[in-house]
């Protein structure tokens, strides 16, 4: 193949292959107002919020006591009007917007929330993964959220296009209260972990992985997570997390390197980053060899090593550009890096999308950064004489957008 259709190749074949997005906050359309969708759930996203206060100087309890209508016009007025939107976050919404047909050079509110109201979150969830070509979608499901729990326990008909994630951050960085809440489920656990509490503790995962169908189960860290350690969270994923993962066959997902509410007054918008220690990760990798382990991180720093410990160790499969590293400039440079250390055993990107309508900008930016990497690749596989064939192309390329996390997922 020529460099120059190589090139339109691998574009053409990266943008028609469905994506499993393997990470994300969207919820099965049956949780009702728990997904979100629709221009004002774009602008008061939480990237945006913070953004907006780089501008704004009200008072950040003036901003959270207005109607969320009036919060989204402060929003769209610093951010799209009075400068251009030319950050990331602003970008997407103009992305997301063009790419159902409207005009964003009217510049007009009023009008765009008119379009949105005309819809149904059913029909509006099939638009969105039509534009975004997503094949599937992982939810974030956690028994912890009062909102979410009780749908779960009344039952419904899934959608098979959602998949389901169980997230369970209270068990490891606030075991005191997971404990009393435990118990208060049944579960005969013990803030000192005397007694059954590992074993009650196995049997809340196993219940819930099974009440959901949870395809992995998952945690988001502090970057002081240490392994091992004298922590609860080292015992309750010794114990607990290690033996249940073994037995259900299930991953467990660690997103480290997040530092929660280092800015309270801008509540959800108000975390950050820390660099972590990827050693910790290499320890669960080896103390538990037949354990899998999914594995993103927040700092840029740590990109690298845990790029090299994927190399190490094959129970880790790391994933996604997460947060403040999935702008243009980072997803080109550690997608590249990954590539380059180890191949295409790698989930590139997720999309962490909490409004539907995200799905659509979140992979119209990420795929041609993706489809730039991988022809490059390509093009100095061909300066050898090794040409891919579209089917090798195919088959890699759907590797990268869910099947290799399919492949590592399901294996024994
Ligand atoms: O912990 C997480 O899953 C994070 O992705 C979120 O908490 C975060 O707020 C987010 O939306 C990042 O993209
Ligand atoms: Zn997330």
């Amino acid at each position: 193949m020529h460099a120059q259709s190589l090139r339109a190749t691998v574009a053409e074949v990266v943008e028609k292959t469905p994506v499993f997005d393997i990470h994300t906050h969207l919820y099965d359309p049956v949780f009702g107002d728990l997904l979100l969708w629709g221009i004002d759930e774009l602008l008061i996203y939480h990237y945006l919020v913070s953004e907006s206060f780089r501008w704004m100087d009200m008072p950040y309890e003036k901003f959270w006591a207005a109607p969320k209508q009036q919060q989204t016009e402060w929003i769209w007025n610093e951010l799209f009007l009075k400068h251009s939107p030319v950050s990331e976050a602003c970008r997407g919404v103009l992305t997301v917007l063009n790419k159902l047909g409207l005009d964003v050079n009217k510049r007009d509110l009023p009008s765009l929330r008119k379009w949105f109201a005309g819809w149904k979150p059913e029909d509006y969830v099939t638009r969105c993964c039509e534009l975004a070509n997503v094949r599937k979608i992982a939810m974030t499901n956690t028994p912890f959220d009062d909102a979410e729990r009780p749908v779960w326990e009344r039952g419904f008909t899934r959608d098979p296009r959602f998949a389901a994630a169980l997230r369970f951050d209270p068990l490891l960085v606030d075991w005191p209260n997971a404990a009393k809440r435990l118990h208060g489920w049944g579960y005969k656990v013990s803030a000192d972990f005397s007694g059954q509490t590992f074993a009650e503790v196995r049997r809340f995962l196993a219940d819930w992985t099974k009440k959901i169908g949870a395809q992995y189960c998952m945690v988001s860290l502090p970057p002081d997570f240490e392994f091992p350690a004298q922590t609860d969270a080292a015992k309750i994923i010794e114990h607990a997390i290690m033996p249940h993962g073994r037995e259900h066959n299930q991953a467990f997902a660690l997103m480290i390197g997040v530092r929660r509410n280092v800015n309270p007054q801008l509540q959800l918008a108000g975390d950050s980053v820390g660099i972590a220690d990827v050693t910790a990760v290499e320890r669960l990798c080896a103390a538990f060899p037949q354990n899998k382990f999914l594995c993103t991180m927040l700092a840029r720093e740590n990109q690298h090593a845990l790029c090299v410990a994927a190399r190490k160790f094959r129970n880790l499969h790391i994933f996604g550009c997460w947060w403040f590293m999935n702008v243009p400039s980072i997803i080109e440079e550690i997608t590249r890096m990954r590539l380059e250390l180890i191949g295409l055993s790698v989930t590139p990107q997720h999309s962490d999308c909490r409004v539907l309508d995200q799905l659509t900008y979140k992979w119209a930016h990420s795929r041609p950064i993706i489809a730039k990497v991988l022809a490059e690749k390509y093009d100095d596989l061909a300066a050898t004489g090794w040409q891919p064939t579209r089917e090798e192309i195919e088959r890699d390329v759907h590797g990268l957008l869910g099947g290799a996390f399919e492949e590592f997922i399901g294996r024994r």
